[in-house]
């Protein structure tokens, strides 16, 4: 899932695909680079971001996706909102990504019901301004408790009329967390994987790198997190999560080639819900693929 932000204000790209033009550009880049479906979004969730108006995230969002979806892209919308949602879908958006797992807004369920559409839901506590008040993951620890809030998620995902086959869940790394909490995660996504849903795993240029690699300077500038990332593309393939939601979409790509040549890569159990997946031959994710 190569990533879109069409916002003034995104931590890692912010300002840079910020007209019409510029992000259907980058939605085709990312796109011819190997990217299965393009994430598009017009509210920042950087800590502390104040969010936009329901017509300003519309106005960024909803051009970009008609012509990318126009393109045959697959298109997914970044959104909490069900206004934004609805118009998403209506525009050719196939996937609802709302990081908040219904939390923020729950009539994003029911447009998500009504359309079909596939969902990834998010481990999610609060909105940006107030994140890092929750980072209290008590005596059972961050992931107990986000399999916990995320199997809460599924349950009132379905009673609200989403088919479990269309949900994908997410555990949310550096929304509530800190960075022990999204390492903690990443070495144990088989828990989150007995969930029985596909995982989407976003980690690209987040800040739990940026301090993986400080030096006596701080930490690592968002420009220079893309090697780490890399490395734990490589490591995360065949550990079973079934999309990577990133902005460099060709270092990715690269990654799980290495990791295919070598084997150590396997399908996802579960897979991404396939109708709503782009495939590039050219990019094996494989081995028998890569062969
Ligand atoms: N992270 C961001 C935004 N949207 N969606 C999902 N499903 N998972 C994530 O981890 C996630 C997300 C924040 O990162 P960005 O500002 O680089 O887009």
């Amino acid at each position: 899932m190569g990533i879109v932000n069409v916002t003034p204000d995104s931590f890692s790209d912010g300002g840079r695909w910020d007209t019409t033009e510029a992000a259907v550009a980058h939605g085709r880049l990312l796109r011819a680079q190997g990217a299965d479906v393009l994430d598009i979004g017009g509210e920042s969730t950087r800590p502390g971001a104040t969010r936009p108006l329901v017509a300003e995230e519309l106005d960024r969002v909803v051009p970009v996706i008609r012509e990318l979806a126009a393109e045959g892209a697959v298109v997914s919308v970044d959104t909490m909102r069900s206004e934004v949602a609805a118009a998403a879908v209506a525009a050719g958006a196939r996937v609802v990504n709302d990081v908040s797992g219904g939390l923020a807004d729950p009539r994003v369920l029911d447009v998500v019901a009504d359309t079909g559409a596939t969902y990834v839901a998010m481990h999610w506590r609060a909105h940006a301004d107030r994140m890092r008040d929750f980072t209290d993951y008590g005596p059972d620890g961050v992931v107990a408790s986000v399999r916990r809030e995320l199997e809460a998620r599924l349950e009132a995902i379905t009673a609200a009329g989403v088919a479990a086959e269309r949900v994908v869940l997410d555990p949310g790394l550096g929304f509530a967390k800190e960075p022990r909490h999204n390492w903690e995660l990443l070495a144990s996504l088989d828990a989150l994987l007995g969930l029985g849903r596909p995982l989407l795993v976003g980690a690209s240029r987040k800040s739990f790198l940026g301090q993986l690699l400080a030096d006596d300077d701080g930490p690592r500038a968002v420009d220079g997190r893309e090697h780490a990332h890399a490395g734990l593309v490589a490591l995360l393939a065949g550990r079973g999560v079934a999309c990577l939601r990133v902005h460099d979409v060709r270092a990715t790509c690269d990654a799980l080639a290495v990791a295919a040549a070598l084997g150590t890569t396997e399908p996802a159990t579960p897979g991404w819900p396939s109708h709503d997946r782009e495939t590039h031959p050219d990019h094996p994710r494989t081995p028998e693929e890569g062969q």
